[in-house]
């Protein structure tokens, strides 16, 4: 009990580990950051997800460099020469060392805490997460916050179901297609939902992973910001043909190659579009459209 105390004999092992942490820590942050974190940058919302993800492996890293320095340096120091067992200094008690692990612990809690706050009451992690009661096909001006059409939210009804997922455009007169297409740099209202049993959206590129399930209408926000192809996949497993609901061609394109493909749709769409309403949440697809 008492007073912390270092033997003269372990302080220049205390320097050395002290040395060695820091150039190993300075090294492995360096690196880190360096990495390109999933899920990139296609979205400004999965820019986001990225960020934070590089800042708390970089904040991790001194963590993980102490651990395994001071297991590989013991293994290397102090490994056991005799025979003889012989038990270490009690630290049980000792306040000083009680006193240094809880505030540096909490000072490392209380900074996450902080930083993970201050993400999620960001505009974009708001977006992300939506808003649930917004109703659909009025124009809503959630997530872009402008007043004209360049700002004027996009809406996608995603629709879930055996295995494979549909996307229904209820601003274009409810046109459906079994590969999404989004314009860049333009806001996106995502209802998710689910016909049967539940499902789960993920566009992994797009830093959207939304949970389908049946009578729900849940909302998501993503403004892509770069153009290219993107996967879709279901992430809850949903039966026996679950890995068939994967698609790769989801497809950021540019403006003007969004309106051609969408004025091709609707052309396509047109008698069907008399008699199916452009949105409801109780929609089923036509039969002849299954499994296309
Ligand atoms: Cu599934």
């Amino acid at each position: 009990m008492g007073a912390f105390h270092i033997e003269e004999a372990d302080r220049p092992h205390i320097v050395r580990l002290a040395i060695i942490w820091v150039i190993l820590s300075a090294i492995g942050i360096v690196g880190v950051l360096q990495i390109n974190y999933p899920p990139y940058d296609q979205s400004i919302q999965g820019q986001d997800q990225a960020g934070t993800l590089k800042l708390l492996t970089a904040l991790a890293t001194p963590v993980f460099v102490a651990v395994v320095m001071m297991v590989v340096y013991s293994a290397i120091y102090f490994r056991r020469t005799t025979t003889e067992l012989v038990d270490g200094p009690p630290m049980l008690g000792n306040t000083p060392v009680q006193i240094a692990w809880v505030t540096i612990s909490a000072i490392f809690v209380l900074f996450l805490a902080v930083v993970g706050i201050a993400t999620l009451s960001s505009e974009n992690a708001a977006q992300l997460v939506g808003a649930p009661g917004r109703s659909i096909g009025t124009g809503g001006q959630t997530g872009g916050g402008g007043t004209g059409d360049e700002n004027k939210e996009i809406h996608v009804q995603v629709i879930a179901q055996q295995w494979y997922f549909t996307y229904r455009y209820p601003d274009y007169g409810g046109v459906e297609t079994t590969h999404l297409y989004l314009p860049v740099n333009h806001p996106v209202e995502l209802h998710v939902t689910s016909l049967d049993i539940i499902h789960s959206f993920w566009a992994y590129q797009l830093g959207v992973k939304a949970d389908a399930n049946p009578g729900v209408d849940n909302i998501f926000h993503v403004t892509p910001q770069k153009t290219g192809s993107f996967q879709v996949r279901c992430s809850e497993l949903c039966g026996l043909w679950h890995g068939n609901m994967v698609d790769s061609e989801g497809q950021v394109v540019n403006q003007s190659d969004f309106d051609t493909w969408i004025a091709q749709q609707q052309q396509d769409f047109a008698a069907i579009s008399k008699v199916v309403p452009s949105y409801a949440p109780y929609y089923f697809p036509l039969p002849t459209v299954k499994g296309s």
